[in-house]
């Protein structure tokens, strides 16, 4: 067998020892899994999924791993962490106690189920790391296949890399594009859409990228006859093999319990990649799950007795040890030593990382309960009351924060009529306060790299400043922005070779090259794989949707994904993507969508920009640029061939997200609006105008994040009247802005009349300038509300 050679790899003694640190290796991860199920059933964590069964694969899979590789993978992958060294046993005991300390679980501060793991990827700042130069995880998630897109894209910036000049300021992201990204994926889960998706665009896009599917015969209870064709996604996949004179991926099979094999044929499969960029599938079969799928079942109930047999009988840990003792490696006494002092050295790792998450939480019970019983009062049952609350709490012996804070609440209720009860409630709101932090943060960038944070510049407009085409704002933006930022690239279904369907790219790509700005195939998720990839990697990629219509297929990485990352990673890891795409009214049903309200409440944490032109548009784009937060802007559709000016300061002018813009200065009755409509409304306002009504039209510009400075009620509170309008269905975002201006901004107390909300028809909107009349708001009905708000 050829394992990776190290230097002493080359002796005999390097090799045993390599052996034998291997064994040790597959115990310790496979001693965690079995401490960590009991963990979940004695009742310290809530729930438990493992890696046992895979931990030899994992360990050869772990000696391809070099610093600048990435991977995207999911909840199987401790031994491969450990082997890396990229994850204690401790940490990995932290994290299954859910401990909230990042310094204890350094993968996610205790916001993820146990193996999701994570590396940083930005500063507390928010500046890249030297991720050339590093070993890279990029953060866990739990739907199944959810990695895929991310992995293509991981991989795929390698190729952008590659095809780079050669300059020393990418230096710190890229070794030439050599880094490789690791993929898994359990055999079920590649029944998934993602799989197939991302496996044919890796493909034909030809990307260092290496797949590892763990088959088990099983997802969860579901045998793989009913999930892949043929029973086996080697065979299914087929279709795709490279060919001498195609382009396609390399397909390898081996067995997980198989030692030698898989280092040698991962060897040979990862070096290949790397060198050539053809994609590798790895087909590891006969993997075992010793304690099933995870602590939420058992898996005698859907396995046979000759399973389960089969199972022990190919359990990869034993077959290492007998592979081991037959070439004399090492004899049984050995290896029972090896296993003895692991498994204790697992144990205290558990045992610390218990001590550790405990306790902060026993020091509030202790000051907590030492509150509670010095609280005078005057009545003997409120006195025992309060001390049998401060006892009971003492005597928990595993609490939580959220026991704390009930006690001290329901003690300050009992002792409500003591003098001393401000204590017991300001030790209780500190308490909340403190912790609030520890859960509820990170969602944005909040340091420098805050996209809040950007300072406005305003548009230079000269009096002679050319009135052109929305597009040719955008495309005359785009330009200046690939001659000066080297970062960017833009991408997506018909942005290269013709420049985007609304032209804004024209003749670019024959300007700045097909290595910045391209076509991809029809596949939305994967474009968004291939931003998530690239961005997560220090370049700044504006990925296409085509129309507003067909976000829905990439809705799912936007919102498992990319709005998730920077929260699930307590701020660890950025990802600011930029996806453009052009919605509101145009034609027919898929080419009219606003369905912001779905939209908005999927996508928190990203930002949502809907700016009304193509000058505001660069504007927001500007201001991303400048920041780490990811984000969606939508520009308008129907506003493509509408004459603006053209800002002097191309890449300097900023918009500032979450604040509004008043269009027209009113005195009657508020108007908050956004993107394409509009201009409807202004339409509205100068016939409500001929009647003496004066509109005050505001924009929105931002719906995430929402009016940052409340301007909207200071309106209000001149005209004490509001409409909201806007394109989507009804209660969707012309709600989510009334609740914003009601209950966030108080708005309610300044109305003298009933709020309301003008929204498009719950149905699509039929095609044809009638099916658009009667499905979206028009003017008409915008006049007919205003004037009924005026006369009431
Ligand atoms: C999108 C999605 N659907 C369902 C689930 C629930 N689920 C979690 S794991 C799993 C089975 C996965 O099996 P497989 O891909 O073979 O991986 P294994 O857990 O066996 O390693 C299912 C259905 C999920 N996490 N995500």
């Amino acid at each position: 067998m050829t394992l990776p050679q190290k230097d002493d790899m080359l002796s005999y003694d390097g090799f045993r020892n390599e052996v034998l640190n291997d064994y040790r290796t597959a115990i310790l991860s496979r001693e965690a899994s079995l401490l960590g199920r009991r963990e979940v059933l004695t009742g310290k964590a809530k729930f438990g999924i493992f890696g046992d069964g895979k931990e030899v694969a994992q360990i050869a899979m772990a000696k391809c791993f070099k610093p600048g590789d990435y991977r995207a993978g999911y909840y199987r992958d401790q031994t491969f962490m450990f082997a890396s060294g990229l994850a204690s046993v401790q940490q990995f005991f932290a994290q299954l106690f859910a401990d909230p300390d990042i310094k204890n679980d350094p993968f996610s501060g205790g916001r993820q189920m146990v193996s999701h793991f994570a590396t940083r990827n930005v500063d507390e700042n928010g500046n890249w790391l030297d991720l050339a130069n590093r070993k890279n995880i990029s953060s866990d998630m739990a739907p199944t296949a959810s990695q895929m897109p991310r992995a293509l894209g991981l991989a795929f910036a390698s190729k952008c890399f590659r095809n780079l000049p050669d300059t020393p300021q990418f230096d710190s992201l890229s070794h030439n594009g050599n880094e490789v990204c690791f993929c898994t994926i359990g055999d079920a889960s590649t029944s998934e859409g993602h799989f197939w998706e991302a496996v044919n665009a890796a493909g034909v896009l030809q990307v260092p990228l290496a797949i590892f599917v763990w088959d088990d015969g099983y997802g969860i209870s579901v045998p793989k006859d009913f999930q892949t064709t043929k029973g086996s996604i080697s065979k299914a996949l087929k279709g795709l093999q490279k060919e001498p004179t195609t382009n396609g991926v390399h397909i390898y099979r081996v067995k997980a319990w198989d030692y030698a094999g898989l280092c040698e044929v991962f060897e040979e499969g990862i070096q290949k990649t790397r060198e050539t960029h053809v994609p590798v599938i790895f087909h590891v079969e006969e993997v075992t799950q010793p304690q099933g799928h995870s602590t939420s079942g058992s898996h005698e109930r859907y396995k046979s007795p000759e399973r389960l047999q089969w199972e022990r009988d190919w359990d990869c840990v034993k077959k290492l040890k007998e592979w081991i003792i037959e070439n004399g490696l090492a004899s049984e006494d050995e290896l029972s030593n090896i296993e003895h002092e692991t498994k204790n050295e697992v144990r205290d790792s558990k045992n610390q990382a218990w001590h550790n998450y405990i306790t902060p939480i026993q020091g509030l019970v202790q000051e907590a309960s030492a509150l509670i019983k010095e609280v005078m009062v005057n009545d003997m049952d409120v006195y025992n009351q309060l001390q049998q609350l401060a006892s009971d709490l003492e005597k928990n012996h595993e609490p939580l924060r959220r026991d704390v804070l009930r006690t001290l609440s329901i003690a300050a209720d009992t002792a409500a009529s003591s003098p001393m009860v401000h204590t017991l409630r300001e030790y209780h709101d500190k308490l909340l306060a403190d912790n609030e932090h520890l859960y509820d943060s990170h969602l944005y960038n909040e340091g420098p790299k805050s996209a809040l944070r950007v300072e406005e510049v305003k548009p230079l407009l000269s009096f002679d400043a050319p009135s052109i085409n929305g597009y040719e704002v955008l495309n005359k933006y785009f330009d200046t922005l690939f001659t000066h930022n080297p970062y960017v690239f833009a991408f997506g279904e018909d942005v290269g070779n013709i420049g985007d369907v609304n032209q804004g790219f024209a003749g670019l790509q024959q300007k700045h090259g097909t290595a910045r700005i391209f076509d991809t195939g029809i596949r939305e998720l994967t474009i968004m794989g291939q931003a998530i990839g690239m961005a997560f990697r220090g370049l700044r990629p504006i990925a296409e949707i085509q129309y507003l219509d067909y976000l829905v297929y990439g809705l799912q990485p936007l919102s498992d994904d990319v709005a998730t990352t920077h929260f699930r990673t307590a701020g660890q890891q950025s990802c600011p993507v930029i996806i453009r795409t052009r919605g509101h009214r145009l034609e027919g049903i898929w080419h009219s969508g606003s369905p912001l309200g779905m939209i908005i409440n999927s996508l928190r944490g990203m930002y949502v920009c809907v700016p009304r032109n193509m000058v505001q548009a660069a504007g927001m784009y500007n201001t991303l640029l400048s920041s780490n937060d990811p984000a969606l802007v939508i520009e308008c559709l129907n506003g493509y061939r509408l004459k603006e000016k053209l800002p002097a300061n191309l890449l300097e002018f900023t918009v500032p997200l979450g604040v509004p813009e008043v269009l027209k200065e009113g005195s009657d009755i508020t108007v908050v609006s956004y993107g394409s409509i509009l201009r409807i409304i202004e339409e509205a306002s100068e016939r409500l105008e001929k009647e003496n009504i004066s509109c005050e039209i505001i924009d929105v510009q931002t719906l995430l994040p929402f009016d940052i400075h409340h301007n909207i009620l200071q309106s209000l509170q001149k005209t004490n009247r509001i409409v909201f309008i806007d394109e989507d269905v009804p209660g969707g975002a012309s709600a989510y802005m009334y609740n914003k201006v009601m209950e966030e901004q108080g708005g309610y107390k300044w109305l003298d009349v009933a709020p309301r909300t003008i929204a498009a028809k719950a149905h699509r909107p039929g095609y044809g300038s009638d099916g658009d009349y009667f499905s979206k708001p028009n003017t008409e009905e915008i006049v007919r509300v205003i004037r009924e708000m005026m006369s009431e």
